[in-house]
């Protein structure tokens, strides 16, 4: 039997980006469609981020801000449904790192590797990329056992492009302590 979800809930690390269209909307209906997924429960997000591209340039400028989830999915599950909400939200996908209405992309999970043709986790560039590292910053708890938060800042002070990246608008996401708990 496969195994689709546990009872025990792990924290999971997303990057969201995206280029055309209203962008803003966009991500804040990418964070929406996660949320009512009766699995997963978006807990923060970083502020929103504009950003140059990198890779293919001739673009236009992203908006990028990163997002922690609960989820008791496997890695897989959690993959696909942000495939899943990717093409709900118009995603066609055409040139390799070339515009984007959203992007949305699995980074770290709690106590989880994976190395297949399917999924590789931790993300594989997430050290490289100063658009995914400046909004993990805003969101990762400094007492994060794990030392996602050591890598984070480590990572971050040795990287350049760093001036590419300019904070754009706060999230509004309820916080967690702002949550009913309803
Ligand atoms: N995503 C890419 C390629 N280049 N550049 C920026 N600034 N932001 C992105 O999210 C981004 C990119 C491939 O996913
Ligand atoms: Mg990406
Ligand atoms: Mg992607």
């Amino acid at each position: 039997m496969i195994a689709h979800s546990t009872s025990e809930s792990s924290e999971a690390y997303i990057a969201l980006g995206a280029n055309l269209g209203n962008r803003e909307q966009t991500l804040l209906e990418a964070l929406t469609l996660l949320n009512e997924h009766p699995h997963i429960s978006v807990l923060r997000c970083s502020a929103l981020y504009e950003t140059e591209p990198v890779g293919y340039v001739d673009q236009p400028a992203f908006l990028n801000m990163a997002a922690m989830v609960s989820t008791n999915l496997t890695p897989e599950l959690l993959l696909a449904e942000l495939l899943s909400v990717e093409n709900q939200l118009g995603r066609v996908r055409d040139i390799r790192w070339g515009p984007r209405t959203v992007d949305l992309d699995l980074l770290w999970m709690h106590g989880e590797t994976r190395d297949t043709e399917l999924l590789q986790l931790p993300h594989p560039r997430m050290g490289e990329r100063a658009f995914v590292l400046v909004p993990l910053s805003d969101i990762v708890p400094q007492n994060e056992a794990s030392g996602l938060h050591t890598f984070v800042h480590a990572s971050l002070s040795v990287l350049d492009g760093k001036d590419g990246i300019q904070r754009w608008k706060t999230c509004n996401w309820p916080t967690e302590s702002g949550r009913s708990g309803s």
